[in-house]
This record gives C-alpha cells, sequence and structure tokens, in this order.
C-alpha cells in the first residue's frame, strides 16, 4: 500500500517539531513504517542548503524562492516519494505551504508562480493531510528567542511573520486537507488534539480499524 505524506505547518515557533517528533513516539506503537523529515534540509545536499537559507546573509526573494523549490526537488525525489513506495507514514516539518506563506504571503512573490514552482518541484505531489499549528506570531517567536540566537528567517520583521501568519489562516480556509489545530495549548493538550486528528484519518485511510 501507497504510504501517506502528513505535513506540518506553521509560524516560527509554533510547536511543529516537538509535535512531530511526539508524534512519531506515539505512531511507533502502531507501525515501524514511519519516518520523520524535514524542509528545508530532508538529504545531505539539502542540509547544506538549509545552512544558506538559515544563516545571516542577505539573499534576494527570487534566489531564497529557487533555493527552497531545489531543497523540495531533491527531498521528494530522493526521500518522500521511495517512502511513500514502501508504504510509510512520512511525518514532515514544512512543505509546500510554507513556499506559498513565507516567499508568496509574506516576501509578496506572484502566488501563481510559486504554485508553478511548487507544483514542479514537488512532483505534483501534495499532502495527505497538513496540520497547521495556529499560534500568535508573537508567543512563537518568543518562543524561539528564549531558545537563543534567531536565524535569518527569525529575524524578519513582526509585520512580515503577520502576513505569513495570515497566508497559513488563508490557505487553511481554501484547503480542506489543511486541519487547524490550536497551538496555545501545553505541549500535551497539542499533543492530544494532534493524536486525536491522526486515529481519525488512520481509521479512515484503513490503516487502523475502529
Ligand atoms: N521556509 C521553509 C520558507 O520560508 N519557505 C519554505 O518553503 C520552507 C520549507 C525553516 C525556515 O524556513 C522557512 C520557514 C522557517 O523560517 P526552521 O528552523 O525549520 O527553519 O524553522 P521552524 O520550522 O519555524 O522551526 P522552529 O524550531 O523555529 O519552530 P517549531 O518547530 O514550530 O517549534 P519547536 O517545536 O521547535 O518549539 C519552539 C520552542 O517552543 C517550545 C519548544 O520546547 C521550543 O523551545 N514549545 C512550547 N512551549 C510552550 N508550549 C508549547 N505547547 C510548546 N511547544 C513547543
Amino acid at each position: 500500500m501507497q504510504g501517506k505524506l502528513i505535513v506540518f505547518e506553521g509560524t516560527e515557533g509554533s510547536g511543529k517539531t516537538t509535535q512531530i517528533h511526539l508524534l512519531y513516539q506515539w505512531l511507533r506503537c502502531w507501525t515501524d513504517r514511519v519516518a520523520v523529515t524535514r524542509e528545508p534540509g530532508g538529504t545531505p545536499l539539502g542540509e547544506k542548503l538549509r545552512q544558506i537559507l538559515l544563516a545571516d546573509s542577505d539573499l534576494g526573494g527570487m534566489t531564497e524562492l529557487l533555493l527552497y523549490a531545489a531543497d523540495r526537488y531533491l527531498h521528494v525525489e530522493e526521500f518522500i516519494k521511495p517512502q511513500l513506495a514502501k508504504g510509510t507514514i512520512v511525518l514532515c516539518d514544512r512543505f509546500t505551504d510554507s513556499t506559498l506563506a513565507y516567499q508568496g504571503y509574506g516576501r509578496g512573490l506572484s502566488l501563481s508562480k510559486i504554485e508553478q514552482l511548487n507544483q514542479m518541484a514537488s512532483f505534483g505531489l501534495h499532502s495527505d493531510l497538513t496540520l497547521w499549528l495556529d499560534l500568535d506570531v508573537e508567543v512563537g517567536l518568543l518562543r524561539t528567542r528564549q531558545r537563543g540566537k534567531a536565524d535569518r528567517m527569525e529575524q524578519a520583521d513582526l509585520e512580515f511573520h503577520r502576513r505569513v501568519y495570515r497566508g497559513f489562516a488563508q490557505l487553511a480556509k481554501e484547503q480542506d486537507r489543511i486541519i487547524r489545530v490550536d497551538a496555545s495549548g501545553s505541549q500535551s493538550q497539542v499533543q492530544a488534539h494532534i493524536q486525536t486528528i491522526i486515529t481519525e484519518y488512520l481509521t479512515k485511510w484503513q490503516i487502523i480499524e475502529n
């Protein structure tokens, strides 16, 4: 059976990485066919692109967009597609909606051009389910700053992050595959909500029985 692609999206510090790892541990109780990955950086070359993208240097908006696309192309071809073909549930920290939210809504680049590029870079692959961790932008940035030095994207001004947030909200309104998760609660409250959603989907996909 073909695997499933479950993506976590959201603004900075919304808890995606924390929740992906909690979900991974929980899913491992059902199956060993589960993998965690991320963008940028899901391949060895992608890790190098990640360093460039998050380093404190000046990149123009278009260069940034194309580097995220290059990372995705490699990631889908070398990792995600082969894993899905093996029947793996792939948990991915960010995917195509991040490009629409950050480079489209955030940087103001053309949404239709980004959609075309996303289509090319992902070989037309869409997530089976995307969890949008919805958290107030300032709360998320505070969480990341408490962790230490901010990366290049985190250093962008507050209005940029607000535009990104509005982008995710708009995408969630337009796309049924995107489910909003209130990320303002404790880690265990958010985890419980995610487990409820995932149980519903695994049942629907007949991966587990009722
Ligand atoms: N990007 C990416 C684009 O611009 N375009 C694209 O196409 C793509 C794919 C990636 C950057 O690239 C951009 C978006 C990003 O700016 P990243 O480091 O992967 O860089 O950035 P994030 O994905 O935002 O990762 P973060 O680690 O910053 O945020 P997370 O993963 O959402 O949050 P997490 O889990 O690390 O938690 C942050 C802190 O909060 C605490 C955690 O312990 C941690 O300290 N925390 C909580 N605290 C209180 N209550 C809770 N419920 C908490 N949950 C976690």
